[in-house]
């Protein structure tokens, strides 16, 4: 009891800035380490709050989020709220549904409340009590030399503070991120994707769920696609991903009705026309940002975590999951040294940024490509092309006649990412050598040479520089799929 009494003297305070998902568990993180911990929030306190604004409604957790919520001993609590999907779910436009499985029988990605998962980390990080949570509080500005920070506060007012470390996680509009774009040899990078993104939300139906619960339902199109999550209530989350463009095309009832009797004409009674004709002029179309950026600390002082230092696009379910691993990756380098602050910071930079700028990549790339994959799955789940043997060997290959050119879907890619703690570099190299392997024609007999390819790949990891997929490609890639005839061009990235 007295040693702890001490050691509680001199430990330092931690500013957490931001309470969204990222900063209320690593508020966690850093209070069961012992610190002082003060966590800094612009909003009021959503526990309390009547209407919570935000993003997206729910969120697919996964192997990464979990292990995280599991450190802070919260893995249980938010895994029994929330609900498994086993599969995918597609959808074609005739209504038919063809599940593909996500992994092994009885692996599943999970649907959860952002709203109660935040709430819920909120409360776990109020029992410790050396953390105190502070809403109302926007940051305006801080320095890098002493580490004092200014606070908005309501009606006006402002407050200073002073931290030892301030730990920025406060989402991809980052006010703690502000000073290192004052400073040199710091990279940033931002790119807006022309998709938004509109929520819509499918009731009960007998008082059942309106659609299989157990799947992430997917309604893949050419240059679109809408996707749906279960919630607890009953309830789907739709969430209609689109050019804005596209969007803005759309300006009555009548239009939106007809648009979706066009491509997700199934949905339709499951929404309600009326519904949908109201609740689509509801909110305008969110945008997606993607975010990266180097390194991700200022000396001793401050670092980056979550969408502050990565934003990515949603194309992979991992925002949040790569956020939660960045407060592991952080307390295992605490542990590494000693807690110190000085040594802790660069060497987190230094290990989470090819893997945070990964993942960036990885998602911005499935953007576009995940469409057409999905697509192409949907298409071959009514011809002969679906080859279980491939299916079973996690890896479905894709031949486009048309460029000549063989592309693999990784599964292996998407079973790394999703179930996996590999870390989101070494799983995006072993799959660009699976890609080279295949058009190499060396997948002859598919399941051996898949087997075998896995095995030399863990043996010979390739050139990471082949990685770069830069905002232009995906660009002349969107402009591609908008001139439908030649589908072949769509394949070479
Ligand atoms: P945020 O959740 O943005 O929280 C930041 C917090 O900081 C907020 O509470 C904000 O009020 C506060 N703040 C901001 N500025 C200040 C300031 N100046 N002072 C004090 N406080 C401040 N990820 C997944 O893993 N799985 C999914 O299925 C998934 N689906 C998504 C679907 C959509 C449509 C979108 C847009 C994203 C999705 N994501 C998903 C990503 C996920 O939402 C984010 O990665 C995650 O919310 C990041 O958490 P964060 O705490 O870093 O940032
Ligand atoms: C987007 C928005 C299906 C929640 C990517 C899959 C997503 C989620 C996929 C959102 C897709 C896309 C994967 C998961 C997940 C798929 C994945 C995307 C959850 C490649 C609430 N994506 N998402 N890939 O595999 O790895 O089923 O808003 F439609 S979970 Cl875009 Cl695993």
């Amino acid at each position: 009891m007295e040693e702890s009494a001490l050691r509680r003297e001199d430990k330092k305070v931690v500013a957490v800035v931001g309470a969204g998902l990222v900063g209320a568990l690593n508020a966690c993180f850093f209070a069961k380490r012992g610190f002082e911990v003060e966590v800094f929030e612009t909003r009021e306190d959503i526990r309390k709050a009547k209407v919570v604004k935000g993003r997206s409604i729910n969120l697919a957790l996964s192997h990464r989020g979990r292990t995280a919520l599991k450190h802070v001993g919260m893995e249980d609590k938010i895994v029994s709220k929330g609900i498994p999907m086993n599969a995918r779910m597609i959808h074609s436009l005739s209504g038919k549904q063809s599940p593909i499985p996500y992994g092994k029988k009885g692996q599943y990605i999970l649907s959860v409340d952002r709203a109660n998962l935040n709430k819920e980390l909120l409360t776990a990080a109020e029992t410790y009590p050396n953390t105190k949570l502070n809403f109302d509080h926007k940051l305006q500005d801080w320095s890098a030399e002493t580490g004092l920070m200014t606070f908005a506060r309501p009606h006006g007012s402002k407050t200073q503070t002073q931290a030892d470390l301030i730990v920025g996680c406060d989402g991809a509009f980052s006010a703690v991120r502000k000073q290192f774009l004052r400073r040199s040899r710091f990279n940033y990078s931002q790119t807006y994707i022309p998709h938004g993104y509109m929520e819509l939300t499918m009731r009960p139906r007998n008082g059942e769920f309106a659609m299989k619960p157990n799947y992430l339902h997917i309604w893949p199109r050419n240059t679109f696609m809408m996707i749906a999550l279960p919630n607890l209530d009953k309830t789907f989350t739709c969430t209609l991903f689109m050019p804005f463009e596209e969007f803005e095309k759309i300006s009555t009832g009548d239009e939106v009705i007809e648009f979706f009797q066009k491509y997700f004409p199934d949905a339709i009674p499951l929404i309600g026309a009326a519904t949908l004709r109201r609740d689509y002029f509801r909110l305008p179309a969110q945008a997606m940002v993607s975010v990266k950026c180097s390194p991700y600390h200022i000396g001793d002082k401050c670092v980056l975590m979550g969408d502050a230092a990565h934003a990515v696009v949603p194309f992979y379910g991992q925002g949040m999951n790569a956020g939660f691993e960045d407060c592991i990756v952080f307390d295992e380098i605490m542990n590494q040294f000693n807690e110190d602050f000085s040594a802790v910071l660069p060497e987190y930079s230094r290990v989470r940024v090819p893997d945070d700028h990964a993942i960036a990549d990885l998602a911005m790339y499935n953007y576009v490509e995940v469409i057409q994959f999905l697509l192409h799955m949907l298409h071959m789940f009514f011809s002969n092309v679906f080859s279980p043997a491939l299916w079973s060997s996690g890896l479905l290959v894709i031949h486009s006649l048309e460029a000549g050119k063989t592309h693999s879907f990784g599964f292996f890619l998407v079973f790394q990412v999703t179930f996996t703690r590999t870390r989101y570099h070494v799983a995006v190299e072993r799959w660009h050598w699976q890609d080279k392997v295949i058009n190499r024609g060396l997948l002859l007999g598919a399941v051996g040479a898949a087997a075998g390819g896995f095995y030399l790949l863990i043996k010979n990891p390739p050139d990471i520089n082949k990685l770069a997929i830069t905002a232009e490609k995906v660009w002349n890639k969107m402009a591609a799929l908008k001139t439908p005839p030649s589908v072949g061009a769509a394949s070479q990235i």
